[in-house]
């Protein structure tokens, strides 16, 4: 059993889907980042960074924060969603670490400059839309001849998908990307990541393009 410590948001979504993926029971606990409730001292216990998500293993009293390293304890706990195979394993580790140096930091920014405070930084806006736009081109271009970012479904795909989610924040037409569209959209039908972007409640229907 984990306790899952998370907000509606694609670095809390990563660890939800997972979660529901692998088929391991949680309960998910909501830290409104919204009211600095991440900045509590019993969250930041076990989240020093002062950032969600953050889960606790029951089985061992285990703690753990930062997405990335949440998603290959998962899957490494339930021996899913990562090749056993080191080379295969290795490929989903250069995606998730690909997703987590360049996909989260930068889209982020652009939600930052380009959703949230349109006008007062341009070229801010002008740089990291850029970024994002080069991103959505290694990621087409991946995805022409691959299924999923490491060949199979992965965690690689599950910590990519919720950034991907945000397309219209980051007004990218995915029509410009269309193996990034066609991936997006199987990963949107799996009930799994239905269930799990709903966690820790439903803000809205998962984004069609
Ligand atoms: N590298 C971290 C980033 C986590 C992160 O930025 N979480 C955001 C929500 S998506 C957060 O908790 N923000 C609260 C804050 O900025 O104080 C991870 O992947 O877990």
């Amino acid at each position: 059993m984990i306790d899952l410590y998370t907000w509606t948001t694609p670095n809390g979504r990563k660890a939800s889907i997972a979660l529901e993926e692998l088929q391991i029971p949680y309960t998910a606990h909501a830290v409104d980042i919204s009211k600095d409730e991440q900045f509590k001292p019993e969250f930041l216990k076990i989240s020093s960074n002062n950032r969600i998500p953050a889960i606790v293993d029951r089985e061992n009293n285990f703690s753990l924060m930062e997405s990335g390293a949440i998603l290959l304890y998962l899957a490494e706990k339930a021996g899913k969603l990562l090749p056993q195979d080191r080379q295969k394993r290795f490929r989903v580790t250069e995606w998730l670490m690909w997703q987590m140096g360049g996909v989260g930091p930068m889209l982020g920014q652009v939600h930052h400059f380009v959703k949230y405070n349109s006008g007062k930084a341009p070229y801010a806006e002008e740089r990291y839309l850029k970024e994002a736009n080069r991103l959505y081109g290694v990621l087409d271009k991946r995805l022409a001849d691959h299924e999923f970012v490491a060949d199979e479904y992965s965690v690689a795909d599950i910590s990519i998908w919720p950034w991907i989610s945000r397309f219209d924040w980051q007004t990218i037409n995915l029509d410009q990307y269309p193996n990034v569209k066609r991936w997006y959209v199987a990963i949107a039908k799996r009930p799994a990541v239905q269930r799990g972007y709903d966690v820790p409640k439903k803000t809205n229907e998962i984004p069609m393009p």
